[in-house]
């Protein structure tokens, strides 16, 4: 019996992970007809225009990070893998199934007596995250195991109470500040080891209390969190899926409310509460809930109109599934430079970020791997920059890439190029009533120019026009790279020979 029923939580716990679950993800919602009354909706507006929120908008590249108890196991305890166990290495706590080691959950609880990260060096991967090109960092406070990264006064659950004692989330905080990264608090709701946190709707007289004093602790420890980090400047909410967070609807609007006027500019995304209708992400009525949609984890929308108008971030795993460290990646595809190039510039040229996840080890190390997938694509991102920040969706599209434009003058049009054609010519296609169009092309890396000439091809009724820009023979790039493209006012006259009569 006991066998099944952690199976059945193993099975679930995977099929969410897979998103296969009904209404996690923030697929494009169906307005109602008519709209319906929703009172505890959306408080700030779709698209705020604030500074803050330029911001964000122009981050382009950020920084998730993992870190917690669960870099210790690192996806395996006593060269046992927890492969098949467990949904991710940082899940590890709920390794279920026949692999599971001997009073587990007790072992992972007793973890943070161990816990003495003796290389962590937040100025380090500071310097590191700003090498690779990110300008923001979201950074795990406080996972589902309910271990505090950071000496909360409502817990002893906390960093104070291990070897290591001093707070690290003020040191990640300070020291990507002190780089100019913006920094973000992943935070998760639910908590597997709390006894006061309850999974579905409380119905007893304790049960309720119990959530009642759950739902005290979580606001306290946001507003002290608040408090301790002024500089934050949003929260990365998480772990708001259980029916008994769903159902305190009220509770978490109020909260909402509260923690935006601590801090008018804070960003917050749609994962951290719902409408009375148990609506997530989106409102009845389909208005984001929240300054940008969270719902684009480990996948891509698979193109801007899905998005709405929204802002949004795709956060991503370097290996399929796990965001804390796995010591043994043997079999599993890492993503490469090519991958995170691809990812990045598909979201920018939807408007929305890339974050790309670390998962550092017990000691406070990154991995061999991670370290130089840093420096590789932080060349990339470093020569490219000018593709990356400060641009926007440009409403066409390219077989051979990712078109971004720049916000600053709306006339640089970067193509990234990711499929290279054959014969060196790259022919781009702009509709015949565009009012700007490519007028001379250059190589972003080392600024050489390029051959551009508009080619008419002589397609019949063709409402395109066509413009072919040559690549150098001897162009050996390792990775994609980009094309600056200046658009200039069109000129309309068309050399037209005489169409055919039919
Ligand atoms: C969550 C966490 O469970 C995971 O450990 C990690 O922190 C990631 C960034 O966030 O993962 C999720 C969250 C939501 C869904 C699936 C996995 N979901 O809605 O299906």
């Amino acid at each position: 019996m006991k066998k099944n029923k952690s199976i059945i939580i193993l099975m679930s716990a995977f099929l969410f992970q897979q998103g296969i679950v009904k209404g996690q993800w923030t697929d494009k919602r169906e307005k109602p007809v008519v709209p319906i009354e929703v009172k505890f909706g959306a408080i700030t507006k779709s698209n705020r225009m604030d500074p803050a929120m330029a911001a964000f908008r122009n981050y382009g590249l950020g920084q998730f990070i993992h870190w917690g108890l669960y870099a210790i196991p690192g996806n395996e305890w006593n060269g046992v893998s927890a492969r098949q166990g467990a949904a991710a290495s940082e899940w590890i706590r709920s390794w279920g199934g026949p692999t599971t080691p001997k009073n587990w959950i007790d072992i992972y609880d007793n973890l943070y007596k161990q816990f003495n990260p003796k290389n962590f060096d937040a100025k380090k991967w500071a310097k590191r995250a700003k090498e690779m090109g990110a300008k923001y960092v979201i950074f795990t406070t406080k996972h589902h195991d309910g271990f505090c990264l950071w000496p909360s006064k409502y817990s002893d659950y906390t960093i104070a109470n291990s070897p290591y004692k001093k707070d690290i989330v003020k040191q990640v905080v300070d020291a990507y500040s002190e780089q100019g990264i913006d920094v973000y608090l992943y935070f998760s709701v639910e908590e597997w080891n709390n006894k006061d946190y309850v999974k579905e709707i409380p119905k007893t007289a304790d049960e309720k209390a119990r959530f009642d004093r759950f739902l005290k602790y979580t606001r306290n420890q946001l507003l002290e969190l608040q408090a301790n980090y002024p500089q934050i400047k949003g929260f990365w909410f998480d772990g708001t899926w259980d029916p008994s967070w769903i159902n305190s609807y009220e509770f978490t609007y109020n909260l909402e409310k509260e923690l935006r006027n601590n801090n008018p500019n804070l960003i917050i995304g749609s994962r951290f509460r719902n409408d009375e209708y148990e609506s997530r992400h989106f409102d009845s009525n389909g208005v984001l809930l929240g300054d940008y949609e969270q719902g684009w984890e480990r996948k891509m929308p698979a193109s801007i109109d899905i998005l709405g108008g929204n802002d949004w971030d795709c956060v991503m795993t370097i290996p399929p599934n796990g965001w804390g460290y796995i010591k043994n990646t043997d079999g599993m595809y890492l993503k490469t430079t090519d991958d995170v190039i691809d990812l990045l510039m598909r979201s920018r040229s939807m408007n929305g970020n890339f974050v790309l996840n670390f998962g550092p080890d017990e000691n406070g190390n990154m991995s061999k791997y991670e370290n130089e997938l840093i420096t590789d694509f932080g060349k990339w991102t470093k020569v490219n920059a000018e593709a990356i920040y400060e641009v926007n969706h440009f409403p066409l599209e390219s077989k051979y890439g990712y078109y971004t434009i720049s916000k600053t003058d709306g006339k640089s049009l970067f193509l990234t190029v990711i499929n290279k054609p054959i014969n060196n010519i790259l022919r781009l296609v702009f509709p015949k009533s565009a009012d700007l169009t490519p007028a001379s092309a250059s190589l972003l890396n080392d600024k050489r120019d390029l051959l551009l000439k508009k080619t008419n091809i002589g397609f019949d009724r063709d409402k395109n026009m066509y413009f072919d820009i040559t690549l150098p023979k001897s162009l050996k790039n390792k990775n994609a790279f980009v094309i600056k493209i200046k658009l200039d006012k069109s000129k309309k006259i068309e050399n037209k020979l005489m169409d055919a009569k039919i």
